[in-house]
């Protein structure tokens, strides 16, 4: 068994989710936030057979679109000088991790 988490924009999960499970799969839901642009996204974790990993990846790549972000940076020209300078950052589709289970209980 395989636990797959998968860091999605919130624009998405509602879509990634329908979807996962109209295709039989378990999704458990966390609101979280990116480390780096600190802004809301999801963070969805499944259980499922190995059988069933790619199954699963194929519905999220379908749903995650890219988006490109704009974040405001500083950048500085010495002397105490400053300026506030917009970054484009590409973000998303998804973000995978498939990691193996050792045991899984429902008790
Ligand atoms: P954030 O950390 O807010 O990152 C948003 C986007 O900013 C990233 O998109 C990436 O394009 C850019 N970015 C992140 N860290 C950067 C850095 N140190 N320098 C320059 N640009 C940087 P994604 O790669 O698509 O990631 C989307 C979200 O997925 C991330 O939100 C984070 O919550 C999660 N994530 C991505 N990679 C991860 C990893 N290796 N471990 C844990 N979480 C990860």
């Amino acid at each position: 068994m395989k636990l797959i988490t998968a860091i999605v924009n919130k624009e998405d999960s509602k879509a990634v989710c329908s979807a996962l499970i109209k295709g039989g799969f378990s999704v458990t839901r966390l609101s979280t936030t990116g480390g780096f642009l600190m802004a809301g996204n999801m963070t969805l974790l499944i259980g499922t057979e190995d059988s069933r990993v790619d199954a699963c990846i194929e519905i999220i790549a379908g749903c995650c679109k890219q988006r490109t972000e704009v974040v405001p940076s500083t950048s500085s020209y010495g002397l105490g000088v400053a300026t506030a300078v917009p970054l484009q950052v590409t973000v998303g589709g998804a973000t995978v991790f498939v990691t193996n289970v050792e045991r899984f209980e429902k008790l």
